[in-house]
């Protein structure tokens, strides 16, 4: 029997080498995650869950939710992360969509989610962040050389669902093959070896600090610092301890702020990485100036993980995401045509690999509308290929806004403001922020005599979208700009609105 992703976590693994390490608190070995994984996996397999069954996690950030995940691999159970932010009414659609067998929540919220979750025939366990919770009482009395099920490169690992363009979220289906092969050519391509330690300050639901920074680290036989969430001060403190940090640009953005942050603070990181979002060419060229390194930015995506990558070695050049990752082909086509462009022109960037997803979740003609008849996913990021070969991101033709390396995606916001009373329409669009990169910002019609103001609105939307999804500002006007189609011109919005936040 063999499982494609665990045994070559397992085979990186040295047992007494340690893998987490919680600030001011206990380091984990590889050994000390073996145990507990096997004994977590076994009490899942005692409450009947079987390899394909999903379970749903949505828990705070600690050293016992990372060895879920692993747990997870090892009963052949397809992972689910879900946002902490995600309020009740959000949690409600993805329990009803990918129907897991089990969910785990902090304890906090076992009652509200359990109204929820159990119609849909879900058990409900918690995790909560100090380790404790019902599904670790569950695993104390269980055996810790739980047998792995056999997984093949094709099975699923996870499903991490990403907000549609269009109507409803999808869930992006990964195998253990897409997550294997992108986390070893990222091991290999940022060199990263037994040696390293990680600051790891990143959520542990998305792509990045799930796959990137765990697969990587896992794969690696490395260590990491473990923070619940992203503390300048504290990543500052640590980096004498460190060698590599992998952030969103606001990590960045926030790290220049510190006065703390020079050549002698970085002098025992060897790598900083940015992606999830653009990085500012001035952050770049800011950082390089402070600390004399060149962060490395690289681009991926929830459906194809890591893409590109700037080099280690050759220049890391600013405003770029670097080369085509070794397995994997970009390119870039005319929307219109579907054909090849020339190198320096301006099109969508398709990508084909093995790091790309198996398809959308139950949704196989969405799934099909995104791939092209050669088998190229199609981003929907617009970006070129300069004659040295470097990737740029030039824009997006879906409808997106990304705020803190979060994607929000403006037609959910523009449908919940949209059913309040007294709204006759609505428009939200991303504008420059300086922290969060976009601040997602809403255009709002009025009916003729409603009464509404920015607090009522945004008070509508408390319980009906995470907080960062929720606009920071709300803006009153008494028309939107359209096309001669009818459309509405988000692109003259954009350049309106340009200077809000500056
Ligand atoms: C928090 N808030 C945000 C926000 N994060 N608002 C907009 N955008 C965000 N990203 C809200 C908070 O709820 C709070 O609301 C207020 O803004 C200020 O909060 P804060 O204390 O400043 O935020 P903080 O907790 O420090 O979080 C900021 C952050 C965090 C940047 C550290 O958002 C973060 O960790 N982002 C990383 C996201 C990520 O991992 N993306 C990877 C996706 S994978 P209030 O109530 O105080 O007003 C992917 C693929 C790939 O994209 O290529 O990697
Ligand atoms: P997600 O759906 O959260 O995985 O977000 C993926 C999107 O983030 C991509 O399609 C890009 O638009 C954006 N993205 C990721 N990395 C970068 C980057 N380095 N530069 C610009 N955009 C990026």
């Amino acid at each position: 029997m063999s499982n494609h992703l665990f045994d070559a976590i397992r085979a990186a693994a040295s047992g007494d080498a340690p893998f987490i390490r919680v600030n001011g608190g206990r380091t984990w070995t590889y050994m000390d995650a073996l145990d507990l994984s096997g004994r977590i996996a076994s009490a899942m397999d005692t409450l009947g869950i079987r390899p394909g069954d999903r379970v749903a996690v949505q828990v705070d950030k600690s050293s016992e939710a990372l060895i879920l995940y692993l747990a997870c691999l090892r009963s052949g159970a397809v992972y689910l992360p879900l946002n902490t932010a995600y309020t009740l009414a959000e949690l409600d659609y993805f329990i009803g969509d990918a129907e897991p067998r089990l969910v785990v929540v902090s304890s906090s919220a076992r009652e509200g989610v359990s109204t929820i979750a159990e119609p849909h025939g879900a058990i409900v366990e918690t995790l909560d962040a100090d380790g404790t919770g019902s599904l670790l009482d569950l695993a104390r009395d269980e055996q810790a050389d739980f047998v792995d099920a056999s997984r093949t490169a094709d099975d699923l690992a996870a499903i991490l669902y990403t907000s549609g363009t269009t109507g409803r979220s999808k869930g992006a289906m990964l195998t253990h093959g897409n997550l294997l092969s992108n986390a070893l050519t990222l091991r290999n391509y940022w060199r990263v070896t037994a040696d390293d330690r990680l600051i790891h300050a990143l959520p542990i639901f998305h792509t990045h600090g799930l796959f990137v920074a765990t697969n990587v680290t896992l794969l690696a036989g490395a260590s990491m610092f473990l923070l619940p969430k992203f503390d300048p001060d504290e990543v500052v403190s640590l980096m004498a301890q460190a060698t590599l940090l992998m952030g969103v640009p606001t990590f960045y953005v926030r790290l220049l702020q510190s006065p703390r942050l020079d050549r002698q603070a970085v002098a025992n990181m060897r790598l900083f990485i940015s992606g999830s979002a653009p990085l500012l060419a001035e952050t770049h060229v800011e950082f390089r100036k402070r600390t004399g390194l060149a962060i490395l930015e690289r681009y991926g995506m929830t459906e194809t993980n890591m893409n590109t990558s700037n080099p280690y070695d050759g220049d890391r050049i600013a405003g770029t995401v670097g080369f085509p990752l070794p397995g994997v082909t970009v390119r870039v086509t005319d929307p219109a045509t579907g054909t090849e462009v020339a190198p320096e022109e301006t099109g969508m960037i398709e990508i084909k690999g093995p790091n790309v997803f198996k398809g959308y979740w139950r949704m196989a003609e969405k799934t099909a509308a995104e791939f092209t008849a050669d088998g190229y996913f199609i981003s929907g990021d617009l970006g070129k290929i300069d004659g040295q070969g470097y990737v740029h991101i030039v824009g997006r033709s879906k409808d997106l806004v990304i705020s803190g390396g979060y994607n929000i995606y403006p037609k959910e916001v523009e449908g919940e403001i949209d059913q309040l009373e007294g709204v006759a329409e609505s428009a939200v669009i991303g504008v420059p922020h300086p922290d969060f990169g976009e601040g997602v910002t809403a255009i709002v019609v009025c009916k003729p005599d409603a009464t509404l103001d920015e607090k009522a609105i945004l008070g509508a939307l408390q319980d009906r979208l995470a907080r960062y999804k929720q606009p920071k500002r709300i803006i009153f006007t008494e028309d939107l700009p359209r096309n001669t189609m009818g459309k509405v011109q988000k692109n003259v919005l954009r350049q309106k609105y340009a200077d809000l936040y500056t």
